[in-house]
């Protein structure tokens, strides 16, 4: 039977917070696939390992499935702006939805720390962008105070509605699979994303569609890793410029998802970030930004102190495209730039330098 997507606001109606008076702003998020990942398996020793492939959310990130929940309610508000603070993924997304709605985007992000990928999608979307001298941690504060006296709505994911939106990537994978994996795996900046996947799960256990929650596993890059460390980090440093967050503000939200699910926190360093940002688009072929690859690298170290199970089936959240930040491609891992060779157009010269003869 023929079915359009019609995004995540229209699919979980009844299970977000929203009325029939909400105006709906959707670009199609959601739906994302679930990608088996054979290769991931046997590396970590599980039985099955999917990817919940993210990136194919309209501007290429998670960011999405929140953002057209907290941007819908701003202008079921009234809101004429939104404004929020970002790494990179939030402006993206807040800008293209601000864009959809016919309103203002203002975006605050940290001086010379956010891919190009993301900030060209800023600029395309028509948002006012502001480089902060500070770090993420402090445009987050700007944009709150901001936001608490002047009119512009945040919609960084402190703002309730963003959380809402994103626990439907819960409900998709429960729907695809049919039960809940054994492990919920992804990488945490403000760790939003890792308590929204929490709750999405707890629904769903509390209208009894599964038989426990996943325990939550989430990753930080060691420089940035305020969760493993017992504390807010002040300059936090990571090539996963995403998750370059030393002071996460669903702190508390996350530390409940931690214990109810009986799940950890723990941290990479940006070699074992970037290795398996390579595995992934190597092995399994799947291309994510470094900070994507974060979870995946926190799984193997898990696997490496033998603490994957054998019979495991386990969700890793690979939250953006590798399009988003594609520099990292193009280094070989001595750091070295990649270039193609240049060839003739003869075929016998080309075959020798692909070693056909
Ligand atoms: C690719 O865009 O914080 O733990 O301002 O872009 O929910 O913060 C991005 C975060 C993981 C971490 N992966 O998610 C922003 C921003 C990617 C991201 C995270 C982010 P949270």
């Amino acid at each position: 039977m023929a079915h359009l997507w019609r995004g995540v606001i229209r699919e979980y109606f009844d299970r977000l917070d929203v009325t029939k008076d909400t105006p709906i702003i959707t670009l199609g998020e959601g739906g994302t696939p679930l990608v088996d990942a054979p290769a991931l398996a046997k590396l970590v020793g599980a039985d099955q390992v999917y990817l919940k492939v993210e990136g194919m959310n309209p501007t290429g990130s998670f960011k999405d499935r929140g953002m057209t929940m907290a941007v819908s309610k701003a202008v079921g508000h009234g809101a004429k702006a939104v404004i929020c603070a970002s790494t990179g993924n939030t402006s993206a997304s807040a800008a293209a939805y601000a864009a959809a709605a016919g309103i203002q985007s203002v975006v605050l992000v940290p001086d010379g720390k956010i891919a190009l990928g993301k900030l060209s999608q800023a600029v395309a979307h028509k948002a006012q962008i502001l480089q902060v001298e500070g770090n993420f941690d402090d445009c987050l504060d700007l944009a709150r105070d901001l936001s608490a006296n002047y009119a512009v709505h945040l919609v960084n994911s402190v703002n309730p509605d963003r959380i809402e939106g994103q626990k439907t990537g819960a409900f998709e994978v429960v729907e695809a699979l049919g039960f809940a994996p054994d492990f919920h795996v992804l990488p945490v900046g403000n760790a939003g994303n890792y308590s929204a996947y929490f709750k999405g799960y707890l629904e769903d256990f509390n209208a009894g569609t599964i038989k426990a929650v996943p325990k939550m596993w989430g990753f930080q890059a060691e420089g940035s890793a305020p969760f493993t460390v017992g504390h807010p980090v002040k300059n936090p440093e990571t090539i996963a410029t995403a998750i370059r967050i030393g002071n996460p503000a669903s702190w508390d939200l996350a530390q409940s998802a931690k214990e109810c699910s009986q799940g950890m926190f723990g941290a990479v360093s940006d070699a074992e970030i970037l290795w398996m940002h390579r595995f992934l688009s190597q092995e399994v072929g799947v291309f994510v930004e470094p900070s994507s690859a974060t979870g995946a690298a926190g799984l193997l170290k898990q696997a490496k102190l033998g603490l994957v199970p054998k019979g495991a089936t386990i969700v890793v959240t690979v939250t953006g495209h590798g399009l988003k930040d594609p520099m990292w491609a193009l280094k070989d891992e001595a750091g070295q730039e990649i270039v193609p060779e240049k060839v003739s157009t003869r075929a016998e010269e080309v075959a020798e330098r692909l070693g056909l003869v």
